[in-house]
Formats: C-alpha cells, sequence, structure tokens
C-alpha cells in the first residue's frame, strides 16, 4: 500500500513488516487536534489491511509523545456539541479496534490524551524520559478517553486515584515498576528501536495467528476469568483449522523453520 502523506504524522517501513507512525505536530507538542486523529485513522486503518505489515509502532518526538488533547481547540466547546457529535469517541475509538498489533514507544510528555494514546495500544515502551500524567482536573475536567479506566486497570486503583485527583505527573522508570509500561529504555533512541525490534518479531509470526493471540489476551479486559478462559478455548481450538497451526508443528517436529502462510 503506497501511504499518503500527512500534514501531522510521519509514516515509514523501518524494517520489514513494521508500519511506524511518527505523530509530528512539534509546535504544539503533539497535541491530539481533529486533524491530525483524522490523518492517526486513516494511516492505522491502511496499515491494518496491508498484508506487508503486521505490526504498528506509534511514537512522538523525543520531547512529547503527546501534550494531550488540543486545549486551544476544545476550549469553547458546549455539552450539546461535545454530546451531539461523540467528541474523542469519533476519533479515539478507531485505535482499539486496529486488529494488528500496536505498540507505543513514550518519549516525553505523555499527558491527557497523550496518557490515554499510549493506553489504547497493545504494549507500551517508554524511556526514563517520559513524563506521564492525566492532569485535567487542572484544567477543570476530567479524562475523556479512557484514563480512568485503562490507568485504574493497568497499577490499581489507589495509585489511578491519587493521580487522576492530584494531577500529579509520573516519571517512565515509575511506568515501569507499575507495570503499565513493558519496558523502560535509557533513551528516546533505544525506546524507539526497541519497540521496532519487537514489531519485527511479532511480524515474523503467523499473522492468523498474531491477530488471535492479541483478540483472546485484549478479552481478558472485558470478561470475568470463566468466560475468558473459555473464549480462549473456543479460539485455540478454532486454530487447529488453520494452516499455519499445522505448519507451526509439524516444523517443530521435524526440526525445521516454519514458512508461515497467514493463513
Ligand atoms: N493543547 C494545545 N496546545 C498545547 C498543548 C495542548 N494540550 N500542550 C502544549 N501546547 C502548545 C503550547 O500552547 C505552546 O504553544 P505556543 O508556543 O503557541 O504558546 C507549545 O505547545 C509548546 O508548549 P509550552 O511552551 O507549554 O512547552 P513547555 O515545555 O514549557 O511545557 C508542557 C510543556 C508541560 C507539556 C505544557 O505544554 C503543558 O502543560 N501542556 C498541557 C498539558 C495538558 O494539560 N494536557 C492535558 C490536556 S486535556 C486532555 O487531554 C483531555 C483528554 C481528552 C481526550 C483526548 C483524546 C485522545
Amino acid at each position: 500500500t503506497q501511504l499518503p502523506s500527512y500534514e501531522h504524522l510521519l509514516v515509514s517501513t523501518p524494517k520489514p513488516g513494521v508500519g511506524l507512525i511518527q505523530l509530528n505536530r512539534p509546535k504544539a507538542l503533539n497535541a491530539l487536534c481533529t486533524p491530525l486523529f483524522v490523518e492517526l485513522n486513516d494511516a492505522l486503518r491502511k496499515l491494518d489491511t496491508d498484508k506487508e505489515i503486521g505490526a504498528i509502532v506509534l511514537t512522538g518526538s523525543e520531547k512529547a509523545f503527546a501534550a494531550g488533547a488540543d486545549i486551544k481547540e476544545m476550549k469553547d466547546k458546549t455539552f450539546s456539541t461535545a454530546y451531539g457529535s461523540d467528541f474523542i469517541e469519533m476519533w479515539s475509538d478507531l485505535v482499539t479496534q486496529i486488529k494488528k498489533p500496536i505498540i507505543a514507544a513514550v518519549n516525553g510528555h505523555a499527558l491527557g490524551g497523550g496518557c490515554e494514546l499510549a493506553m489504547m495500544a497493545d504494549i507500551m515502551y517508554c524511556s526514563t524520559t517520559a513524563n506521564f500524567g492525566q492532569p485535567e482536573i487542572k484544567l477543570g475536567t476530567i479524562p475523556g478517553a479512557g484514563g480512568s479506566q485503562r490507568l485504574t486497570r493497568a497499577i490499581g486503583k489507589a495509585r489511578a486515584m491519587e493521580l487522576i485527583l492530584t494531577g500529579n505527573n509520573f516519571s517512565g522508570k515509575q511506568a515501569g515498576e507499575w507495570g503499565l509500561a513493558a519496558k523502560v529504555f535509557e533513551s528516546p533512541q533505544e525506546c524507539v528501536d526497541g519497540a521496532v525490534g519487537t514489531a519485527e518479531k511479532i511480524a515474523g509470526y503467523s499473522r492468523i495467528v498474531v491477530k488471535a493471540a492479541k483478540e483472546v489476551v485484549n478479552k481478558s479486559q472485558d470478561l470475568g476469568i470463566r468466560e475468558g478462559v473459555e473464549y480462549e478455548r473456543r479460539v485455540f481450538h478454532g486454530l487447529f483449522g488453520s494452516k499455519d497451526q499445522k505448519i507451526g508443528m509439524a516444523a517443530f517436529a521435524e526440526k525445521k523453520k516454519p514458512q508461515w502462510t497467514n493463513e
């Protein structure tokens, strides 16, 4: 797929199978204005349907992953324009509907909607430069793109409640210790390289199996343990109908490297 050039994004394929989306609105520290989100949704949709791509990395700049929703754009909204236009829902829900794995590589500020966007990813990596927070309370509002739900599930109610009620920031190191980030790197470049490396590894597996693995892990966020385990088993049973399960297990038995068909 030929990707268009965007005003607020840079999109590239740094390694085979890897789509890299870099938020690129430097003058506003990647504040998430509507045109940026429209472009992000377009790029995600195109990468999700691109047969060459197996995993997606989402990053910002060294200074900011994203400093939140665009406050200047949002400040004069009324209840009826926000509710009537499904403000935020219209742009943010698509990120969580993408079927291919998304890895967020977070450097610098990830505040408000920026922190929420990073938490929509399937895996979060960050560097020690990362500065996370849900500062909405300081602006007279609350998180509006899942922050109160995803942060609470990721780091527990006591910490999330304290952070959301105080608007205090937290560091990349803390994000790692609390399990919000899967890995913490020493520098922004190492963080992006680490995310691209992981995406390349994932893209090397069977696409259909990766899709199923992401789907069942995400189900754990919505279902109770019993329904979740049943759901997993149905999908596991279903994969015996795939070519790649036959190829993967035959290759193990024959001590060969599997050649995936993505079927
Ligand atoms: N919106 C609009 N413009 C912004 C934003 C923002 N969120 N953040 C920074 N900018 C702009 C600044 O206004 C400034 O522009 P200008 O040069 O024209 O004055 C430029 O970016 C550079 O910013 P600073 O000069 O402030 O840079 P500093 O390095 O001094 O400070 C900070 C960096 C600490 C990040 C500071 O910019 C800041 O506090 N920004 C606001 C952070 C914030 O409150 N974010 C939460 C926003 S509310 C929100 O996200 C609600 C969630 C809704 C869901 C979102 C959907 C995904």
